[in-house]
């Protein structure tokens, strides 16, 4: 199975999955206004509809099965150039510095003292070699190393019996995940990309490195971790992306 392709749909296919993720229901007419098709003709709706729902199981299938963790790569796999995504344009990225910065903790947390860039990178270290998936129609695949965030959450005695896990960045972004996958043994908390210091636009100081989410339950930038009960949504979330998004 083509697995590079299968990722790679066509634009204007992702883009109307982006704002059926957006709108969650979809009437024929609108169909047409996305498409530009004759939504009438039942044949070229379930066309449409068809590959759209074929992709979503193909990518399901692919990375997202809760049995099984998602697909790690080699360094050969590596994607060369691999992409910068925002709300914005990549010069409007937020440089942290390093100097003074501290991550902040809060919530359903025992030990909530802060932690500078040095404490973090004095803990045991892992890297994964995963496929980043984008809604917006690219994936590509990178090297991350950081500290597996279930330890994490383990060591600053988290409640892990809470429901979510939120994130506050740079940016003014903000996502939250469920427990289950903060603990999930390929969530880190990303503070290297390619065994470097995580590069400016990639999201220094930190990102969280969720394989078995799509790319926007990624936050980079961040600079405070809070658990919570309290349902956190987030940036995209919000607008109606799906929270679960992944498996
Ligand atoms: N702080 C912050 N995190 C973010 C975003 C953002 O705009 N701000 N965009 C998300 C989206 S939609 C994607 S695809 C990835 C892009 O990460 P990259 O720039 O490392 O490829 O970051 C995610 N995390
Ligand atoms: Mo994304």
């Amino acid at each position: 199975m083509n697995t590079k392709l299968l990722l790679q749909p066509s634009r204007s296919l992702v883009n109307i999955e982006r704002r059926l993720f957006m709108k969650k229901t979809l009437s024929l007419g609108a169909l047409a206004m996305l498409t530009g098709c004759d939504a009438t003709d039942p044949s070229v709706t379930d066309r449409i509809l068809g590959a759209m729902s074929k992709w979503n199981d193909e990518v399901q299938l692919a990375i997202f099965n809760p049995n099984k963790p998602a697909p790690v790569y080699t360094e050969a796999d590596i994607t060369e150039d691999f992409p910068f995504n925002g709300y914005y344009a990549e010069s409007k990225h937020p440089v942290v510095a390093e100097a003074g910065f501290k991550l902040e903790l809060s919530g359903m947390i025992g030990k909530k003292d802060s932690w500078t860039l040095d404490q973090l990178r004095a803990l045991p270290q892992e890297t994964q070699i995963t496929r980043h998936i984008c809604v917006e129609g690219w994936s590509a695949i990178g090297k991350w190393g950081g500290v597996r965030f279930g330890d994490f959450l383990h060591m600053i005695e988290a409640d892990t019996s809470a429901r979510y896990v939120g994130f506050k960045c740079a940016d003014n972004y903000h996502s939250s995940i469920d427990m289950a996958t903060a603990l999930h043994p390929q969530t880190i908390l990303a503070l290297t990309f390619r065994d470097q210091v995580l590069p400016t636009k990639y999201g220094f100081p930190m990102k969280l490195r969720v394989p078995t989410k799509l790319g926007f339950k990624n936050p980079k930038y961040i600079t405070s971790i809070y658990v919570t009960n309290d349902y956190p949504g987030g940036f995209w979330e919000d607008q109606g992306y799906n929270w679960f998004s992944g498996s």
